[in-house]
């Protein structure tokens, strides 16, 4: 078996798949170890089809073979497998450093099931250390920003807002022709509390908080393969 967690990871969820399955196929470099292996599996004679939640990923599935389908002519997927930026013991997620979270979430929540890939790296106690992504529409992101630092401190969380960038310095652009503001907040001690506070953001179009979507986890590295509900 290969060392590299991820894909160690990846390989778990890909036994997960039987024939026939409709796949929500995540985003980022553990999930792109899923799309890889999934390919071997379909070239070997498995039937599946997957909706993508990016287009890099619909890239990477096109160039393994993977048949694909869209929302729109299979709104009821069985099985999305995805990376994250933290999970905790309770598989609530962060996610979203990728820029791929809308699309993410709503291919998750179409799903019968959702398995996290990931390495030990990403679990955590307490949801936070990583930026929390923030998706907003351009207009009137000056007012979103002030609105969203209140949800914050309403849910009893303090930090700072950053508007995401490229390289070059230019605004990030989601798939969606969206904005991001990452929360650095630390920690998130009711993350429910300030979901809640985010979705009543008018110009808020999603966040990266993924709670009581998941329904397991295969997590690889220092103990070997742990599976949290999976
Ligand atoms: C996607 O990719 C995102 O939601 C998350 O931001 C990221 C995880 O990337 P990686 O697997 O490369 O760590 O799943």
């Amino acid at each position: 078996m290969s060392a590299d967690p991820k894909r160690q990871a990846a390989a778990r969820a890909v036994a997960l798949v039987q024939d026939g399955m409709r796949l929500g196929l995540g985003t980022g470099s553990t999930a792109a170890h899923f799309v890889d292996l999934l390919g071997e599996r379909v070239r070997a004679g498995l039937s599946v089809v997957g909706v993508p939640t990016s287009e890099a990923t619909r890239a990477a599935a096109e160039a393994a073979g993977i048949p694909l389908t869209t929302l729109e002519e299979t709104p009821e997927l069985d099985l999305t497998v995805d990376g994250a930026d933290e999970i905790d013991g309770r598989l609530r997620l962060i996610k979203g450093g990728g820029g791929a979270l809308l699309r993410e979430k709503i291919v998750a929540a179409a799903s019968a099931r959702m398995v996290v890939i990931a390495d030990a790296g990403k679990r955590v106690e307490t949801l936070g250390r990583f930026p929390l992504p923030v998706e907003v529409v351009p207009f009137g992101l000056g007012a979103t920003r002030r609105a969203v630092a209140d949800a914050v401190t309403a849910a009893g969380c303090a930090g700072e807002l950053t508007l995401r960038t490229r390289p070059d310095g230019a605004p990030f652009v989601t798939d969606g022709g969206h904005l991001i503001l990452d929360a650095h907040l630390g920690r998130i001690p009711d993350p429910e509390r300030l979901a809640a506070g985010l979705a009543a953001v008018p110009g808020v179009v999603e966040h990266g908080l993924f709670l009581s979507l998941a329904t397991g986890a295969v997590v690889a590295g220092g103990d070997g393969l742990v599976l949290l509900g999976a």
